[in-house]
Order: structure tokens, then sequence, then C-alpha cells
């Protein structure tokens, strides 16, 4: 046995783990309407879609903060929304996450639906100012969650689930023994980009404009994220970053 194959024995990676581990599949991803209120956040950006509303995303400074704004920003353009724009905080000043001076500038310039990258999980009382000014907000966030979520329209926090299931997942994979298969979200450690992808994919299965598979030209950004906020290289974060390296060379 030569020394690679070693190595991936001594991690446990042999037979079709070993395959799926070196060349792992992008078809194998899962369901994004598992991820927790994944319909509602797709119910009310459908709804902005027919009213033609204006919508901010509110990213963050960092890479994966900022793929993850830039794959809303194309791909909202894909699906046909006009009236998108990205409030990117600057580290100096507002620091990271919502801010309420930032949600009330937001309101100022009209905008009536806010979408967070990679933050706004713990940001109770800035979404319940953005309520007050007539502003939703849907959170796409993977940090820290807390014990009840903010009144948000949704917060698609894959680890909502590690805290309502803490039995089910060993090291952010759902157990291959959970009754709860099929039921919530298998993977819970795909970066702020990883998520919006999700909501991007759930996305593709109500409007048109960007057809199924053609979400894999985002896939360069979802791996530059992926890689730079140094979550775990397994399951659908190894597939996207896979395939967002191979996507270089499609081009
Ligand atoms: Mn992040």
């Amino acid at each position: 046995m030569n020394i690679f194959d070693e190595i991936l024995t001594a991690r446990g990676l042999t037979g079709h783990a070993r395959d799926a581990f070196l060349n792992p599949s992008y078809d194998a991803k899962h369901d994004p309407f598992l991820l927790p209120d994944m319909e509602n956040a797709v119910k009310r950006l459908v709804v902005a879609h027919e009213a033609d509303e204006q919508i901010m995303i509110y990213g963050d400074y960092d890479i994966d903060g900022l793929t993850a704004t830039t794959v809303l920003l194309d791909s909202f353009e894909s699906f046909g929304f006009s009236h998108v724009d990205a409030f990117i905080p600057n580290r100096f000043v507002e620091g990271y996450g919502l801010t309420v001076d930032a949600v009330e500038r937001i309101a100022k310039t009209g905008a009536t639906l806010i979408v967070t990258v990679d933050c706004g999980s713990l940001s109770e009382k800035e979404i319940v100012r953005a309520g007050e000014l007539g502003v939703d907000v849907i959170v796409t966030d993977h940090h820290n969650v807390a014990p009840v979520q903010p009144p948000a329209i949704a917060v698609i926090n894959p680890k909502r689930l590690l805290q309502d299931y803490p039995e089910e997942y060993e090291k952010y994979l759902l157990r291959s023994d959970s009754r709860q298969q099929g039921k919530i979200y298998p993977f819970l450690d795909l970066a702020g980009v990883g998520v919006a992808f999700k909501l991007i994919q759930a996305l593709q299965t109500r409007l048109p404009g960007l057809e199924a598979g053609q979400e894999k030209w985002l896939l360069d950004l979802v791996a530059l994220g992926t890689v730079c906020d140094i979550v775990t290289l397994i399951d659908e974060n190894r597939a996207n970053v896979y395939w967002g390296l191979n996507g270089c060379f499609w081009c």
C-alpha cells in the first residue's frame, strides 16, 4: 500500500467512502428545503419577485461574506429581481453583523426586504427595528444561534439543527442510524456562502431564470468562501470546493 492509501485508510476512507472523498458528487447535494425556515424564505422572495420589491443583501466584509453576497447578487439578477443592492458593513465603523444604524439607513433607501448572508442569527434588536420600519428580514447564516430565534421571516442556519437535535449529529453529519433521515438537513458545517447557495438551489424550484445545473457556474465563488472560512472539507463542502475548482477548467 502506498503512503497516500495508508493515510486514507488510517482516516477510515476505504471502499465507497474513499471514492466519495476523492471524487465527490455534486448531484449528491441535499434537499435545501430540509434547512430550517427555507420554505418561508422562498415564499417571501417569490412575493418580492412578483411585487418587484427593493431588496438589500446584507453581507459581511470577510471572504465568506463577500462571496455569499456576490452569489446572491448574481443569481437574483438571473431570477429577474430588478432592484437588488448590497450592503457590506465597514469593519472599523459598523463591525460584524447587523447594526440598528445600518438597518435605519437601509430602510431610508426604500428597501422592504433585507436578506443577510453570513450574519444575522443573533441580531434580535436589529431585526425588531427593521420590523418597526416595515422591512422584513431573511437571515442566512452559519454562526451560533440563540435559543429563541429573532423575529425574522426566516432564520436559515444549519446550526439550529444542532441545537434542536443534539443527539442526531456526530461531527456535523447526521448519524447514519438517525430516524430523522430525510426530515432534517444531513450536514451542518456549511460556510455562509454554502448556506446562501442552498437558498439559490431552493429558489430554482420556484422561479424561472436560473435553470437546474446553471447554478454550478457560481461554484467558484462557493469554493472560495468555503476554503477561506476554514470549514471542514467533507460532504457538501467537499463537493462544492471540488467542482468549484474544476469549474475553472470548464471555461
Ligand atoms: Mn462565515
